[in-house]
């Protein structure tokens, strides 16, 4: 999954691809890259982030999305609004990515059922400006599979079929680093809530910590890093990666995928 940050403030891509022409040209270069899917967004959701309203997030994506999805592309929305995801699938999106696992705008989970779309689910615990507050476990792995499995039953209850979800642990939401690591490293334990699982790893600032050399290694050259774990993701058997940089992160996949297949051959 490529991202296009339609946004001025995303943390890592801020202001490159906010305007319309320059988003699509980028969305069209990841799908060359490789990418399978492409996540169109409006509103950033670094820590501390405030929210866009919701006719500015509209008029980001929208024509974004229309031309990707006329361009052939598979296109998903990151939103948590019921109204820019309606937009944006009217538009051609067939994928929505709601960070806060439909508890930021309750018309969302009805609006994904009745839409029969892919509704990605992420583990979230309150909005950007004040999520860190809620970095507090006493054992992250059982209890951000409780609360995923919580938001699955709730969007069940909603109408959506549980076909329709993919789950994602939610990587620097509500999470300091050393909860993002031990997550990373329990994979198996969120397959075994027993949906296809996405990973949103790239560029976030638990890698910036550990290639940190006095200052954190800025964003934008944490790319080899995110495709070293792009290995692990597709070898613990997730069903995407959400990235930046997707050539590396596609070729990755392609020697995992070869490597496991030789692997069951011998
Ligand atoms: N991370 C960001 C935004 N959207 N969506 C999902 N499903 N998972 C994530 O981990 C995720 C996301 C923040 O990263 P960005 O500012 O680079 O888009």
């Amino acid at each position: 999954m490529g991202v296009i940050n339609v946004t001025p403030d995303s943390f890592s891509d801020g202001g490159e691809f906010a305007d319309v022409d320059r988003a699509v040209e980028h969305g069209l270069a990841l799908l060359r890259e490789g990418a399978d899917l492409l996540d169109v967004g409006g509103e950033s959701t670094r820590p501390g982030a405030e929210r866009v309203s919701p006719d500015e997030e509209r008029r980001r994506v929208e024509p974004v999305v229309a031309a990707l999805a006329a361009a052939g592309a598979t296109v998903s929305i990151d939103t948590m609004r019921a109204s820019t995801a309606a937009a944006a699938i009217a538009a051609g999106a067939s994928v929505v990515n709601d960070v806060s696992g439909g508890q930021a705008d309750p018309d969302l989970p009805s609006l994904v059922a009745d839409a029969g779309v892919s509704y990605v689910v992420m583990h979230w615990r309150g909005h950007s400006d004040r999520m860190q507050q809620h970095a507090d476990y006493d054992d992250v792995v059982s209890e951000v599979c409780d609360e995923l499995a919580k938001r699955l039953n709730a969007v069940v209850a909603a109408g959506v079929a549980a076909e329709q979800t993919i789950l994602d642990p939610g990587l620097g939401f509500a999470k300091r680093a050393e909860h993002n690591w031990t997550l990373l490293a329990n994979l198996d334990r969120l397959r075994s809530l027993g949906r296809p699982l996405l990973i949103g790893a790239s560029r976030k600032s638990f890698l910036g910590t550990l290639l940190s050399e006095g200052d954190p290694r800025p964003a934008v050259d944490r790319d080899d890093a995110s495709a070293a774990l792009t290995v692990f993701a597709a070898t613990a058997g997730a069903w995407a990666v959400r990235v930046h940089a997707v050539r590396a992160s596609a070729d990755a996949v392609r020697v995992v995928q070869r490597m496991t297949a030789e692997e069951q051959r011998s």
